[in-house]
């Protein structure tokens, strides 16, 4: 089976960046997969498409060196189980509030006996290889989204749920949780006691730890504090921020 780069590059003790595609277009999820991540998430949460553009995208990121992974929308057997099917080496779980919820992830993720995840894995053979169902539940990563007020009073709990890889942080709704505004404050007061707790509550867990960084500053500090896989930012803000730069050195020059 194909290895998963955000597990490869944590093995050799490194964090991995991770691109993160919004776009309902199967060309800019090849753009970004070539553009030097670990691994690109297709976001069916936010992202304005369905289930059947997420997997063309994992198509597209299949023919680039980066590992596709998918935040479902919700946490929804269903779902999961076509993103798996589709192509899918890893999955982000949003607000994810209990260790029971935690568990039902999981198991959503996993072939029996680990889990109850259906076997049928049409393009995981194809893009994995003979080996996916031997490989399967060792290779892809499950990811639990730690951004309300319960999620995080759960912290520990839901850390010692037995299979899960890691949590991954969404500042933005955390913030909200926190009474903030959602363009998130990581640097100081309750956002920055947050961060710091899950991150120290992972690794207490023996488990990694994640998060959406919404400008390179942030990313570069998450980098510093410890974070194993980090989002620098998403298509539509890089896009947008090129652009405009490159208007304003037209209109400069
Ligand atoms: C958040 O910031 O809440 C996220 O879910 C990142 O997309
Ligand atoms: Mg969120």
């Amino acid at each position: 089976m194909r290895p998963n780069g955000v597990r490869e590059r944590n093995r050799a003790g490194e964090p991995a960046i991770v691109g993160w595609v919004s776009f309902d277009s199967l060309f800019a999820a090849e753009l970004i997969g070539h553009a030097g991540f670990d691994a690109v998430i297709v976001d069916l949460q936010h992202g304005p498409f369905h289930l059947d553009t997420a997997i063309g995208m994992m198509q597209a990121l299949s023919s680039t060196p980066a590992t596709p992974m998918a935040r479902c929308p919700a946490l929804d057997f269903g779902t999961i189980n076509k993103l798996l099917d589709g192509g899918a080496w890893g999955i982000v779980c949003p607000m994810i509030d209990t260790p029971e919820q935690a568990r039902e992830f999981v198991s959503a993720c996993r072939y029996p006996p680990a889990g109850t995840r259906s076997f049928g894995p049409a393009r995981g053979l194809l893009y994995g290889g003979p080996d996916y169902f031997d490989r399967a539940n060792e290779t892809i990563e499950t990811w639990a989204m730690i951004e309300t007020a319960e999620g995080l009073r759960n912290l520990e709990a839901i850390c010692a749920v037995d299979g899960l890889d890691g949590v991954f942080v969404g500042p933005g709704d955390l913030s909200l949780a926190l009474g903030l505004p959602p363009t998130p404050r990581w640097r100081e007061g309750p956002l920055a006691d947050a961060l710091d707790r899950i991150l120290q509550g992972a690794k207490a867990a023996g488990r990694r730890a994640g998060i959406f960084c919404t400008t390179k500053e942030m990313a570069a500090d998450m980098r510093r504090a410890g974070f194993d896989f980090i989002v620098p930012g998403f298509d539509a803000l890089h896009l947008t921020a090129a652009a405009r730069e490159w208007v304003a050195a037209a209109r400069e020059g």
